[in-house]
């Protein structure tokens, strides 16, 4: 299994489930079923709305012995409703109850933006609180709070640009060790992840598989599907695997974390093979020519008229 190494020479797994959008009912089995056949790695939210079920799940396979909660890398995510420097601990504690933990291994701030404490969806301009009166170096100073209080060994991000990052880094006594962001073949992410590289951040890459089973409100009609590129169709047929283990093991020879999501057993367990799945340059270098920019979340969900958060200021 490969690993990411972190200053203080803690590894995580760099292979790790999503479970973005696994519903209630399904996603105790997925995170049951992921452990049992080696996944030590589980990517959570509070906004995912099932972290209670995921630390069942959690609970019942360090109970059976099946692993001990140090062999496992859990990551979770504050949501935008928290990001007041006294409501992060509020927020951490809640996710370490649902999941039924002592600590986490990586907490993120989710997304650059913050929202009233008492609207955990916005759908008004009303519902932000601008950037300007809540910046994230203040939720920065309640992350790391976090880890001085034992909650989490790691603190990191998602979806920060260079820019959002380079200030928080400006008044951060700890530097964040993740952002995790959109990533895959159409959305390669190359000045990104140079970027995180020069400052020694690393990346776990989001939608390595298209995102799939998001909300069609949230879909273009035209959405490519990646899973049905034809270079990646060859590549995987020429391998004898299939379409998702290429795209897995495309992120992980770029030396990114990645957290395919799969509620179904017969595809989590594929995907933990696509750790096996070799690809030469040549593989490498045509799937380097994929990239279209193209997001399949835009962030557009965020945008409200009237708001200082615009696409240009979250993916500055
Ligand atoms: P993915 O790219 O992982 O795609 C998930 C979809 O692919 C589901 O429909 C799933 O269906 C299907 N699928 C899984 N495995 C295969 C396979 N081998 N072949 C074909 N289809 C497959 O999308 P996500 O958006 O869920 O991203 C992964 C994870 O990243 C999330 O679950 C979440 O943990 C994290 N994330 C974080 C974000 C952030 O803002 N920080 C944003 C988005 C995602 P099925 O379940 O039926 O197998
Ligand atoms: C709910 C926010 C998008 C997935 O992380």
């Amino acid at each position: 299994m490969k690993t990411l190494k972190f200053s203080n020479n803690h590894k995580m797994p760099a292979f790790g489930l999503g479970t973005w959008k696994s519903a209630e009912g399904e996603v105790y089995n997925a995170v049951k079923t992921a452990i049992k056949n080696g996944y030590r790695h589980i990517d959570c939210a509070a906004a995912y709305g099932n972290e209670a079920e995921v630390g069942k799940a959690l609970k019942e396979v360090i109970n059976e012995g099946v692993v001990t909660r140090e062999e496992l890398w859990i990551t979770s995510k504050l949501w935008s409703n928290m990001h007041a420097k006294s409501d992060v601990i509020e927020a951490i504690n809640k996710t370490l109850t649902d999941l039924q933990l002592d600590y986490l291994d990586l907490y993120l701030i989710h997304w650059p933006i913050a929202q009233k404490k008492e609207v955990p969806f916005v759908s008004k301009v009303e519902d932000f609180i601008p950037l300007k009166e809540l910046p994230n170096e203040l939720t920065w100073e309640g992350m790391e709070e976090a880890v001085a209080k034992g909650l989490t060994k790691h603190i990191g991000v998602s979806n920060f640009g260079p820019k959002a990052l380079k200030q928080l880094m400006a008044s951060a006594n700890i530097k964040p060790a993740m952002n995790q962001i959109e990533c895959h073949p159409y959305f390669q992410q190359n000045d990104m992840l140079a970027f995180c590289k020069s400052h020694g951040i690393h990346v776990t890459a989001y939608a390595p598989l298209g995102s799939g089973d998001r909300a069609a409100k949230f879909k273009a009609e035209d959405e490519p599907v990646l899973l049905k590129d034809p270079v990646i169709l060859n590549i995987a047929k020429a391998k004898n695997a299939s379409a998702g283990q290429i795209l897995i093991s495309w992120a992980l020879h770029r030396g990114t974390s990645v957290i395919p999501k799969s509620v179904n057993p017969k595809r989590i367990v594929e995907n933990f093979e696509a750790q096996a799945v070799e690809l030469s340059q040549t593989d490498m270098d045509e799937i380097a020519a994929l990239d279209k920019n193209y997001r399949f979340l835009t962030g557009e969900h965020w945008v409200y008229e009237g708001s200082s958060y615009t696409l240009e200021s979250i993916w500055a």
